[in-house]
């Protein structure tokens, strides 16, 4: 009965309709006449997870059957965002479902919570990159953890600050997700560990045990059958017989998985984070390796079959744990461990700030993990002497490259665990790459050689960012070209580059964007109260609160806008470009400076957009709580995309790929992915400024040793100031310790930066005055984008790193 239920017509809404119906009597226990909205959409979405089981059953047998290499990635966040319209579009089922459910009377998508399993970037290239995965029919898998509670609802107090509440995304049944209560691992913690006489072998017993038990959730690729697996795990106790002694473990152990850690790009050295990264690889080592001995082959053939991608270094103790199941549970000596390993992991960094690199302290380590810090010392140890045999007496280098850092305390510093054992080290934009290979592990390079090292550019699946989110953009490209091979293919939407000079083509490019723009203004109307001119530029800048990367810039430049129009007679006034400074992101909850950052965009807003003489010449605009759907509207109603950190700051950024597909021209830096983009947009489409990588040393270093007053570095940014200390937007004095980054050492350049960043305003202002040529801009822009599909990052990892073939499920098996 459960295959002839799924024995439908894909394409008749009726058949569609019935299985919703079915599932609101049977799955929700209610009558189909007693059905709310929320039922509906639970409804519908469980007869849409019936088609993916199928297809995730199906690719299961079948990669069982041909048993290929296999990919994992491993990564402690996944920013999936809302499952629904995805999963019907990838099943190519989108307008069957939605004939069936207005056949049933409803618009369900915004029932739908976001996954927010993830903060920012690294969560959601995750998201991208299994999306991709399983598009290309490569045999992947992704694991993480399944927190109770995922990045934290962002309020907005009367005041302008950010307020965050939990995010208790499971209180309500996950219809995306089957619990696999049949399969768990054990967990150890603490405990103590003996050596075993004339052996590598070690036992580790005692301390405390749990169970991680998995949840799937199956990720539909786009035209095939082949449907990855995100595998997420939970933390639960082990009965123990005394009920008491059961019971505080068990709060204990459930805490492990409870909440997503919201930092972004700040590394916090938490014990229970070091509990939740070994949770989640230990059982992710396990699985991987049980489905590995179903093959029944030597372990030396394990680098074979199985490739793990460590999403940066929050993975890297599946290197010592995987070494310790060889040695200690499958008796393999040290060497032929080592061996093993090393041919299994490959690394990819996703960060130069020093703040976010991981260093566990030896003492934390050692309690939680005696016998993993035993295993680290002696991959350590043979680590050092292979240095020491190159450059003898080399002591500082020693120093330098040790896994350990020597001092008081002692830290275990991961990214080196992670390039030491290691296959492949790559960076996520071609900048950024060079800089890791040039700086903070440059001693590595010369150590292991270039080849180790690589770069692969992030990309983004265009099926959520242009199919999903921009549909009349999509549709009209399909149209065009005749057929919708590019939603696979992106780089074919070059061959649409001549229709930025077809004037009928431009109508409708604008037309859809002016679209776009209206559904943006209609929610932010409705949700804040400010009514925005859908004529004026939209600057969008959307992502983590960060220094370095630099809202205030932005926001200074917003102030400096408004002072000039308070300044200017009604007549001048005509004449400035209208402008709608859009702002959305976190801050971490401990992250005080920018958290002021928020406070004072929101004052500025206020005082902006109620002031008669500015009208809609300017409106300043802060979205809380920003997520993955928020950004599905934000990004195609935007004209401009402001990417302005710090260069060499931003590893990549994958919000500037978003905005660009969509037709925005880039306001930026020359840093991390911006780079590519401008040079794929062409020279004339990007506004680029403020200094180079390797300016920002010297900079930093005169702005800190021979300071100059902020007047002689930027008279503009000094008028800002003028008007923020003396409480133009509230109470000045608030800001102080913000103003003081920029006055006194202003790390991220932000003075040094402000007047190019306002020239290029300017030009962009210019620019945006002839809205032909602006169109034909945006037009050209979009479709150079090609090169950031995720399909290209994940096909340049399948061969430069993972070395998979796909393995694509026939139409009939
Ligand atoms: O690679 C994804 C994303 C990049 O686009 C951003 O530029 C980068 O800041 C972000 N990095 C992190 C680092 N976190 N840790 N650890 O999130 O990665």
């Amino acid at each position: 009965t459960a295959l002839k239920s799924l024995d439908i017509d894909k394409e008749n809404p009726q058949d569609v309709a019935n299985t919703v119906v079915r599932h609101v009597t049977t799955s929700l226990a209610r009558q189909a006449g007693n059905m709310d909205t929320l039922a509906a959409y639970q409804a519908t979405a469980l007869s849409v997870r019936d088609q993916l089981l199928e297809r995730w059953n199906e690719t299961a047998i079948y990669h069982t059957a041909k048993a290929p290499k296999r990919i994992y990635y491993l990564s402690i966040e996944w920013l999936i965002g809302r499952s629904l319209d995805n999963a019907v579009l990838n099943l190519g089922m989108r307008n069957t479902y939605e004939d069936a459910t207005t056949k049933l009377g409803f618009d369900l998508l915004n029932e739908e919570r976001d996954a927010g399993l993830g903060n920012g970037g690294l969560g959601r290239l995750a998201a991208c990159y299994i999306d991709s995965m399983a598009t290309l029919n490569l045999p992947g898998w992704g694991y993480g953890l399944r927190y109770n509670y995922g990045i934290f609802k962002q309020l907005i107090s009367s005041t302008g600050e950010q307020l965050e509440a939990p995010d208790p995304w499971l209180d309500r049944e996950n219809p995306w997700e089957i619990g696999r209560l049949d399969v768990s691992y054990p967990i150890r913690f603490y405990g103590r560990v003996e050596s075993v006489p004339n052996s590598d072998k070690a036992l580790w017993s005692g301390g405390m045990e749990c169970l991680a038990v998995a949840y799937d959730t199956p990720i539909p690729g786009y035209n095939t059958k082949n449907c990855a697996n995100i595998r997420l795990w939970t933390a639960k106790p082990v009965q123990a017989g005394n009920y008491e002694a059961s019971v505080a473990a068990s709060s204990e152990v459930e805490n492990i998985t409870r909440v997503l850690y919201p930092n972004d790009n700040m590394y916090a050295g938490k014990k229970l984070r070091i509990m939740q990264q070994y949770l989640w690889v230990s059982a992710s080592l396990q699985d991987i390796l049980r489905r590995f001995t179903k093959l029944d082959l030597p372990w030396t053939e394990l680098p074979d079959y199985v490739c793990i991608q460590m999403n940066d270094t929050h993975p890297t103790l599946a290197i010592p744990e995987l070494m310790r199941i060889l040695m200690d549970e499958e008796e393999i000596d040290y060497n032929t461990a080592w061996s093993i390993t090393t041919k299994v992991f490959a690394y990819t960094n996703h960060t130069v700030l020093p703040e976010a690199l991981e260093r566990w302290q030896v003492d934390l380590f050692e309690s939680l993990l005696p016998r993993h810090l035993q295993i680290i010392y002696r991959i350590n140890y043979d680590f050092l002497g292979a240095i020491a045999k190159r450059w003898p007496g080399d002591m500082e280098r020693i120093r330098r490259m040790s896994i350990i850092e020597e001092g008081t305390p002692k830290y275990v510093r991961m990214a080196y665990l992670a390039i030491v054992a290691s296959f492949k080290i790559n960076g996520v934009a071609e900048l950024h790459s060079q800089l890791l290979q040039a700086t903070i592990f440059k001693d590595f390079v010369e150590f292991k050689g270039r080849d180790s090292f690589t770069n692969v550019t992030n990309g983004i699946t265009p099926r959520r960012w242009l199919l999903q989110c921009n549909p009349q953009f999509a549709a009209l490209i399909t149209h065009t070209l005749g057929n919708d091979h590019w939603l696979t293919h992106l780089k074919t939407l070059k061959t649409l580059l001549p229709m930025a000079e077809n004037e009928e083509f431009r109508k409708a490019f604008v037309a859809i964007k002016m679209e776009n723009k209206r559904r943006l203004a209609d929610l932010i109307e409705a949700e804040l109260g400010i009514q925005l001119n859908i004529e004026s530029v939209f600057m969008t800048q959307i992502k983590r609160l960060h220094e370095y990367k630099r809202q205030t810039l932005n926001l200074f430049g917003v102030i400096y806008r408004y002072l000039r129009i308070k300044q200017a007679s009604p007549e001048e006034r005509k004449k400035i470009t209208k402008h709608t400074a859009i702002f959305a992101g976190k801050a971490a909850p401990g992250y005080y400076i920018a958290k002021l950052v928020i406070r004072l965009i929101n004052n500025v807003a206020k005082v902006v957009n109620n002031d008669p003489d500015v009208g809609d010449i300017l409106k300043v605009v802060f979205i809380p709580d920003y997520s993955v759907s928020i950004a599905e509207v934000l990004v195609p109603a935007s004209d401009v995309s402001v990417q302005i950190s710090t260069a060499g700051t931003e590893a990549s950024g994958t919000s500037n790929m978003k905005l660009a597909l969509n037709g925005a021209l880039l306001l930026g830096t020359v840093d991390g992915a911006n780079v590519e983009i401008a040079e794929d947009a062409g020279e004339d489409q990007s506004f680029l400024f403020g200094h180079l990588t390797e300016q920002v040393e010297g900079v930093r270093f005169s702005n800190s040793y021979q300071p100059t007053p902020l007047e002689q570095r930027s008279s503009e940014l000094q008028d800002v100031f003028r008007a923020i200390e003396s409480g133009t937007f509230g109470d000045g004095g608030i800001y102080e310790p913000l103003l003081k980054t920029v006055y006194e050492h202003d790390y991220y350049l932000v003075s040094n930066d402000f007047g190019s960043y306002l020239s290029a305003e300017k030009l962009m202002d210019e620019c945006f005055a002839d809205r032909t040529e602006w169109t034909k801009k945006s037009i050209i822009t979009a479709f150079n984008m090609g090169d950031f599909s995720s399909d290209r990052s994940v096909q340049d990892y399948a061969d430069g790193i993972w070395s998979v073939e796909p393995c694509e499920v026939p139409e009939k098996p």
